[in-house]
């Protein structure tokens, strides 16, 4: 007897747009808390680099004492280490904003997570050395294009500053969940930068160059900078660290449910120190009771997954929330930081339900 055919449907990544490439993770259809390559949420600004050397080498130059090329087999042979972090967009959630602001129209899936493999950018630096004055580490990527606001041809390159640069958990990897980077998520090797968004997580590492003055390429000061005002430049402040976010993954928005006792399910993140409350209402915000906190997080840089059981006994219409506080006591805002490219989207999660 052949199953019901409704057994074989899986979840599949969700499109925003084709040229470039920018597919987002059903992010409610995930369960376990390492994304398949294949689910892993895709953002570019290019098209793909087509890599077809496999005689590759990385050149750290600039600033440095000595500069030098590293080959594959040398980067493989420098102590490595494994991070499990999340990476997020920092545009994730941005079609949730109110009023609405232009640019990918993500909903709440521009984010994924997994096991990165890889060696510190530390320990290459150790061996390049940093001169004095060194203020910035810029790290460029293989893909370029034209931007919609000039000309000019760009590379993908962004800047850490030497702090951030030096965190022994910010690393060049080599191998996603235990394998090789996928192509369309940087091979051979890709920054990863644990606890800010994932704009700084420079995928087809080209080269690395110390300067010592503050990058200004535009997808450092041009794009992935809050604009507070809809009007003018004023106040503006570079996007970096995750904010404290949630996200209900069950039910549905909109699910319609019968009465009795249901589960909301979901995951909560942040950039700084680890998830120490989410807090659900089922009465738009009125009342909020704990959720519990369901996987004991190994790692500083995961997401941690809730569930909160919910006695459904009448029937109605519910607005339900959710909010996440963190170890710096970072809490959810009732209402989104709006910004006019929509970064950092992070107010308390929100879905409606009907129990009939
Ligand atoms: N070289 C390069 N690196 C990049 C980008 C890019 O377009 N080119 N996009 C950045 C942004 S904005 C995000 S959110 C992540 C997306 O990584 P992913 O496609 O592996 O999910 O990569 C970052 N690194
Ligand atoms: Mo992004």
């Amino acid at each position: 007897m052949s199953k019901p055919l409704h057994s074989s449907v899986k979840p599949s990544l969700i499109v925003r747009s084709l040229q470039p490439e920018n597919q987002e993770t059903p992010i409610q259809f995930i369960n376990g808390d390492t994304i398949d390559p294949n689910l892993f949420y895709r953002r570019n600004h290019f098209s793909y680099p087509l890599l077809t050397s496999s005689n590759y080498w990385l050149p750290i130059n600039g600033s440095v004492e000595i500069p030098r090329l590293f080959s594959m087999q040398e980067i493989l042979n420098i102590p490595s280490k494994m991070i499990k972090l999340v990476l997020e967009c920092s545009g994730d959630k941005r079609g949730l904003f109110e009023p609405k602001v232009f640019g990918e129209q993500w909903q709440k899936g521009a984010i994924s997570q997994g096991y990165w493999k890889g060696v510190p950018l530390r320990a290459l630096l150790e061996l390049t050395g940093i001169k004095k004055g060194a203020k910035e580490v810029v790290v460029e990527g293989f893909d370029y294009g034209k931007r919609t606001d000039s000309d000019q041809v760009y590379s993908f390159s962004r800047s850490l500053p030497l702090d951030k640069a030096l965190h022994p958990d910010t690393i060049i990897a080599y191998e996603y969940n235990n394998q090789p980077i996928p192509l369309k998520h940087g091979f051979p090797l890709r920054l990863i930068v644990p606890q800010w968004y994932a704009m700084a997580s420079v995928k087809w590492i080209k080269q690395i160059r110390v300067i010592e003055s503050e990058f200004q390429g535009p997808f450092q000061v041009i794009d992935y900078v809050y604009y507070p005002n809809r009007e003018n430049n004023i106040d503006t402040l570079p996007v970096t660290t995750i904010n404290v976010n949630s996200t209900i993954q069950k039910p549905l928005d909109r699910e319609v449910l019968t009465t009795g006792f249901h589960f909301i399910n979901g995951i909560a993140w942040t950039g700084n120190g680890v998830i120490i409350k989410v807090e659900v209402s089922t009465d738009g915000g009125k009342s909020w009771s704990d959720a519990k906190i369901t996987n004991q997080k190994k790692g500083n840089y995961e997401w941690i997954s809730w569930t909160f059981e919910w006695p459904a006994l009448e029937k109605g219409e519910y607005t339900i929330m959710t909010k996440a506080t963190d170890s710096f006591n970072r809490t959810q805002p009732a209402s989104p930081f709006w910004n006019r490219k929509g970064y950092g989207y992070n107010s308390v999660d929100k879905i409606k339900i009907k129990i009939e």
